[in-house]
């Protein structure tokens, strides 16, 4: 790991990834602005006006969650493509790895804790934990994570656990982080978001990462639309699934690099193709 890398995205890399893989998680403390903060939290005001609580136990019924964020709220970009987060992403994943979901979560007073859980289980694959890895996700906090706040609770290790080891209350360490600070973890990792037994909200964004060849969890394509994904960069677009898969070609659009439905002067790989008209 170079430390000239470290430095440029201002963390310890080594430090970070020994973590995830031991424990399953490392924190990156104040890694955002107050103003940034100040900016996505006016961007998600408007969808967070009480019209739309929770409709189960996972999403909390004291609880309201905000899908297809960058439809929504483009200073997201912010923390979907941070550099200290993707530089240690990009050491867990292989590359063209895929935005998998990005969602807000204001957890309200009076709020109960959520189900254990883990985010990479990747809908149907016949394949169970232990396993290689599918995913990582990433847990913003938006405001201070406290004691009784409702911050995300993990169980270290349990990234390595079978698939039918039942979790305990009493192995869970609560992620007590300040404002602009994140969580990343190892998708295979349990945790969940914890009761808010405080008088105040709690905001958190989750923008959750998988495999390339996996299937999105938010079906993104659909969430965000070509026109906006346009606006957004390269690094996002590719996030959001404007990639190919090398070597094979999982993801073309009609033939072609799905990057050309948004940049028609895109010249990326197989640019030249000239396929005959349908
Ligand atoms: O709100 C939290 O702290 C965790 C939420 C979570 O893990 C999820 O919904 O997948």
């Amino acid at each position: 790991m170079s430390t000239q890398h470290s430095q440029a995205v201002g963390i310890d890399i080594a430090h970070h990834l020994k973590r995830i893989e031991q424990d399953g998680y490392s924190i990156i403390e104040k890694a955002i602005s107050a103003s940034l903060i100040a900016r996505i939290k006016s961007e998600l005001a408007p969808y967070c006006q009480g019209q739309h609580p929770g409709r189960n136990n996972f999403e909390g019924h004291k609880s309201e969650r905000v899908y297809a964020l960058l439809a929504k709220a483009p200073s997201m970009a912010h923390l979907i493509e941070h550099p200290a987060t993707l530089t240690l992403i990009d050491k867990l994943l292989p590359k063209n790895y895929l935005l998998s979901a990005a969602l807000a979560i204001l957890v309200h007073p009076g709020e109960t804790p959520q189900p254990w859980h883990y985010d990479d289980g990747a809908g149907q694959l016949p394949m169970l934990k232990p396993r290689p890895r599918f995913g990582v996700s990433t847990i913003w906090a938006l405001d201070e994570f406290t004691a009784d706040n409702g911050a995300t609770e993990v169980i270290p290790g349990s990234h390595q656990w079978p698939e039918d080891q039942i979790c305990q209350d009493q192995d869970a360490v609560k992620i007590l982080m300040p404002a602009g600070s994140v969580l990343i973890f190892d998708g295979a990792l349990m945790h969940r978001g914890g009761a808010n037994q405080s008088s105040m909200n709690r905001l958190a964004i989750t923008p959750q990462y998988c495999l390339g060849g996996l299937r999105q969890i938010e079906n993104m394509s659909l969430a965000v639309p070509p026109d906006v994904a346009a606006r957004y960069s390269a690094r996002i677009q590719s996030l959001l699934g404007y990639n190919v898969l090398e070597p094979g070609f999982m993801g073309y659009v009609d033939g072609v690099h799905p990057k050309k439905l948004i940049d028609t002067s895109y010249q990326g790989r197989k640019y030249n193709l000239s396929l005959p008209a349908p």
